[in-house]
């Protein structure tokens, strides 16, 4: 694993340069999903395969800008499924953005996953590392090398409140919820991008972010294999919770499609578990 990690704090290197110096334009094509790509998502996506065929141990891997499967070395091990510029819409308007790794062994699922990383592309360049079992490990790469910075721990209870999805389209259920936490006390911090918004709730101790199911969008918008399982990880090793509307760990979850999505709540337990009474699961 540690391998793959040092491929992947590479890879931060390099996509880190190409949002600083490359063009921030669309490209002509739209990936899986239907979005428009922005040649930083091609790019970026172009990086990320590049380094990882490199690496022996990486079996496949699947991109949140592709369709379906690619294999890269028969022997090997892992299938990493990544999101190479998660939140790329904010790059214009110079809002962070991440990169998001599940490296997955057996089966592309919950039980699969076996470690998950994520990189934040801010005023400096971020790491979280996260193997099954183990405290979430974070880096800041300062003097040309990532330096561990310490483990992640969420605290019981925390201040910040993330929601996300189209307030027009919530259920009754979830805009009473969101309400009551703000009646609580709690404050907004939601920049619409999934990574920095879960990475400031895990790093100032707790809050709750959501993407719910809508009436546009049931199953929500965040994808299960390179979005919701990688960071559902991280979060239940960090000593939160990660659910969907059932109230179940999102480390349970068994996509259905390459592409499958599912509604997601993180948080810190307190949160977590004031949002299963709300939605009665
Ligand atoms: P984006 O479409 O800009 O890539 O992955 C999708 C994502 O961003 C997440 O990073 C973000 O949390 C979410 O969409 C924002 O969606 P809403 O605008 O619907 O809240």
């Amino acid at each position: 694993m540690d391998t793959i990690f040092n491929n992947i704090k590479e890879i931060a290197i390099q996509i880190d340069n190409a949002i600083k110096n490359s063009d921030l334009g669309y490209s002509q094509s739209s990936n899986s999903s239907g979005e428009d790509q922005l040649k930083l998502d091609v790019q970026s996506d172009l990086i990320i395969e590049e380094v990882l065929r490199s690496v022996a141990s990486v079996k496949a891997i699947v991109s949140e800008e592709k369709e379906g499967i690619s294999v890269l070395h028969e022997d090997g091990i892992y299938t990493v499924c990544y999101d190479p510029l998660d939140g790329s819409s904010l790059v214009d308007v110079d809002l962070s953005v991440g990169s998001i790794f599940g490296i997955y062994k057996d089966s592309l699922d919950g039980d699969g996953l076996v470690a998950s990383a994520y990189v934040v592309y801010g005023p400096r360049i971020e790491l979280v590392t996260a193997i099954r079992g183990e405290k979430p490990i974070h880096y800041r790469y300062m003097g040309g090398k990532f330096v561990q910075i310490g483990e992640i721990a969420l605290k019981e209870k925390g201040k910040l409140n993330a929601p996300g999805g189209t307030q027009q389209n919530w259920t009754s259920t979830h805009k009473n919820f969101v309400d009551s936490l703000f009646k609580e006390g709690y404050r907004l911090r939601y920049s619409g991008g999934m990574v920095p918004d879960l990475h400031q709730i895990l790093l100032k101790g707790g809050g709750l972010f959501s993407y719910p199911g809508t009436t546009d969008k049931p199953n929500g918008k965040l994808r299960q294999l390179f979005e919701v399982l990688p960071f559902a990880l991280v979060y239940e090793n960090a000593g939160g919770m990660a659910i969907n509307n059932k109230g179940e760990s999102l480390l349970t979850l068994k996509p259905s499609f390459v592409h499958d999505t599912s509604p997601c709540f993180f948080g810190s337990k307190y949160e977590v578990e004031a949002l299963k009474r709300a939605y009665g699961v």
